[in-house]
């Protein structure tokens, strides 16, 4: 097929993403689990050079379109979990969404509050804080790499208990009876560095959604500051908006 090359010279599109245009249309033809052609056909197929085509299937696969297994070939992907952004825990939101979680406690540590940490947790500098990373997997596949910063003073004897439960909401609530009601949430866009792509099983440099959530409990007492890197290839998150109107 000389589709590529001959619709390229008519374009200011880079070459790779015209190949990557055309496995868009293919892929959307075809059910999750399919097997894609391998890159040697599709260098043959669109009369364009390897490197080109090996471009068009990295952008897929981090965007999460295709996916790979290796010793294998390339698939079309599951669709993306889809959650919504609300005042729920990472353990209630994936049961809500019918799927199971665990957790492995990567460090758990006690440290001192640099300037941006005690500012959120509105503690003095140096204060006594918790640096807890998690790695959390649903239905058994690495999701999202989380460190959380929370007070030491606020939740003595916080680190035992997470190392019994695996849900740091739970922990909260049952331990020391605080809730988060409120929270200032943002999400931003990174690349995986290569801790975080050897935790979740992903390639270094693919796309990550990396939010962030300040909480609060009833009394408006910030409770955590916490960054997670999600996997940009598996989430869709979904923020409902509504107009109130003033009468
Ligand atoms: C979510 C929250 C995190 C919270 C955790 C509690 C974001 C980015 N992350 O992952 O702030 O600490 O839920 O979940 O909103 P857990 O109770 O299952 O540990």
């Amino acid at each position: 097929m000389v589709v590529v090359a001959s619709e390229r010279a008519a374009s200011r599109e880079p070459k790779y993403y015209l190949v990557k245009r055309h496995l868009l249309d293919l892929i959307a033809a075809l059910p999750p689990g399919t097997l894609v052609p391998t890159e040697r056909v599709l260098t043959v197929e669109l009369g364009t050079s390897r490197t080109t085509v090996r471009r068009a299937l990295s952008e897929l696969v981090g965007e999460g379109r295709l996916v790979r297994r290796h010793g294998s070939g390339t698939y079309v992907a599951e669709p993306k979990i889809t959650w919504p952004l609300q005042m729920t825990s990472f353990t209630e939101q994936a049961s809500a969404s019918g799927y199971s979680t665990s957790t492995r406690l990567l460090e758990a540590t006690r440290t001192r509050a640099d300037e941006g940490i005690a500012a959120r947790l509105g503690l003095r500098v140096g204060a006594s804080t918790y640096f807890i990373e998690r790695l959390r997997l649903v239905d058994d596949t690495p999701m999202a790499v989380e460190t959380s910063h929370l007070s030491a003073a606020r939740f003595p004897g916080l680190i035992p208990e997470l190392r019994k439960k695996s849900s740091l909401y739970g922990v909260l609530a049952e331990n020391y009876g605080v809730q988060p009601v409120e929270a200032e949430e943002t999400i931003e866009t990174a690349s995986a560095s290569p801790r975080e792509a050897d935790l979740l099983g992903v390639d270094t440099g693919s796309p990550i959604l990396l939010l962030g959530r300040h909480s609060f409990d009833v009394d408006g007492q910030p409770i955590e500051y916490v960054r997670s890197w999600y996997r940009g290839d598996r989430y869709t998150f979904v923020a409902r908006l509504s107009a109130h109107r003033q009468e």
